[in-house]
């Protein structure tokens, strides 16, 4: 029986490479709180990735936290986004205290719809968090265009768009703040992590107190913070992983068109839509199955693929508006979301990664031919 063959699988660089590094973490002691791998990640990422801000997080959701805490919001305001993503964002909102409003996303990109953010908006709204949802961009100038507008701050949710670009702009440039998950299913990832980018200075700097229990000096504390920090050897994985993203990238994207090539002309299937001028971050394959057009639904296939040891993925099915946490109107307000509602049975998230190997792109080639 042939290993299982999962929907992501981390870059890990030699271990003896991890144990060079580590020496002078253990002759010095400085395991956490800002030591010297640490700081040294955040000037590589900020060169990787083309932004004048990068601090590091112990995960993609405390960084979400920290973000939205640190644009000061009037208790009980309301936050739009998408309900198509991981619970991770919607739950950020909530534990901040605010109140996630979910608006449809749109039917090509799977991203929030400006015009949905639009006619969701209250007097209590105050600001608007869009996700690049499997590495597909938002309609970032027109999310911007609403927030600007409507006096809205805005977040991006960019956890599947590490290295992404719009027209050779980095990602982590857009918005007031780009918050990226570096967990171990990701791209680029340090285990577990999560890192901020922003273009705003007084951003930057209240995001780096809260992420420290806003710790301002040793007998200063400015505001309430938590203990988002990312350790040493947390650190030092990250160090090693970026040079090894290139070639991963590459894998992913020469994977992407054997898969294109698979699903072409084949009526009832289509995959993420090609943004002009985007560098894609090579984070997802979702695979978007019409059961009328392809004679299977997404669960047929999906239940096959396991049958043959292909954990393929349903993100994100259930939605988050359909989380028990968010059934109370209380808690949250839902608008129409019909393209939602159509989809979230549709999307199936192929294996997509360089472990994934000519012999099983036949297995799933041949699954989909049947
Ligand atoms: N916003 C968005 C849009 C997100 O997608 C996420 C996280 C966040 C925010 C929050 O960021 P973090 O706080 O997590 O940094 C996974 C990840 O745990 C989660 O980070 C990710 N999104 C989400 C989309 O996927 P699960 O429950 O699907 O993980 P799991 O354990 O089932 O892993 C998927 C597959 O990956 C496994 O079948 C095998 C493989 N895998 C997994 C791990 C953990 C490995 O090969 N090695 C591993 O160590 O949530």
């Amino acid at each position: 029986m042939e290993s299982p063959l999962y929907v992501a699988r981390p870059i890990l660089p030699d271990l003896s490479q991890l144990n060079e590094l580590l020496e002078d973490v253990w002759s010095t002691r400085i395991v956490t709180n800002e030591g010297p791998l640490h700081n040294r990640l955040e000037e590589e990422l900020k060169a990787y990735l083309g932004v004048p801000v990068a601090k590091l997080f112990a995960s993609g959701t405390t960084a979400l936290i920290c973000a939205i805490r640190s644009l000061g919001l009037t208790e009980g305001a309301e936050i739009i986004t998408t309900p198509l993503t991981f619970a991770a964002t919607a739950h950020a909102i909530a534990f901040c205290g605010y109140k996630p409003v979910f608006a449809d996303v749109c039917e090509q990109s799977l991203t929030l719809d400006p015009a949905a953010v639009e006619t969701a908006i209250s007097d209590r709204t105050e600001a608007v968090i869009g996700v690049h949802v499997y590495g597909t961009l938002c309609d970032v100038t027109g999310l911007q265009d609403v927030c600007r507008r409507r006096n809205l701050r805005l977040i991006f949710d960019a956890a599947h768009a590490f290295g992404s670009q719009k027209d050779g702009t980095s990602v982590g440039m857009v918005g007031d703040i780009s918050v990226f998950s570096l967990h171990a299913t990701k791209l680029f990832h340090t285990l577990e992590g999560g890192l901020i980018t922003t273009g705003n200075p007084q951003l930057a700097e209240s995001i780096r107190l809260i992420r420290n229990f806003g710790i301002a000096s040793e007998e200063q504390v400015d505001m309430v913070g938590i203990n988002g920090k990312m350790s040493e050897l947390h650190a030092a994985i990250g160090l090693l992983n970026l040079p090894l993203v290139e070639a991963e990238i590459a894998a992913r994207a020469k994977l992407r068109q054997t898969y294109d090539s698979m699903i072409a002309g084949r009526p009832g299937l289509r995959s993420q839509l090609t943004q002009p001028g985007v560098k894609l971050s090579e984070q997802y394959y979702p695979l978007i199955i019409d059961p009328e057009e392809f004679g299977r639904t997404r669960d047929d296939i999906y239940e096959e693929f396991k049958a043959h040891g292909i954990y393929a993925r349903r993100y994100f099915w259930p939605v988050c508006s359909d989380f028990a946490p968010y059934q109370s109107e209380k808690v949250h307000s839902v608008q129409a979301i019909p393209v939602v509602d159509k989809i979230k049975d549709r999307v199936l998230c192929l294996p997509f990664h360089s472990g994934v190997k000519v012999n099983h792109i036949e297995n799933i080639s041949n699954i989909m031919s049947k």
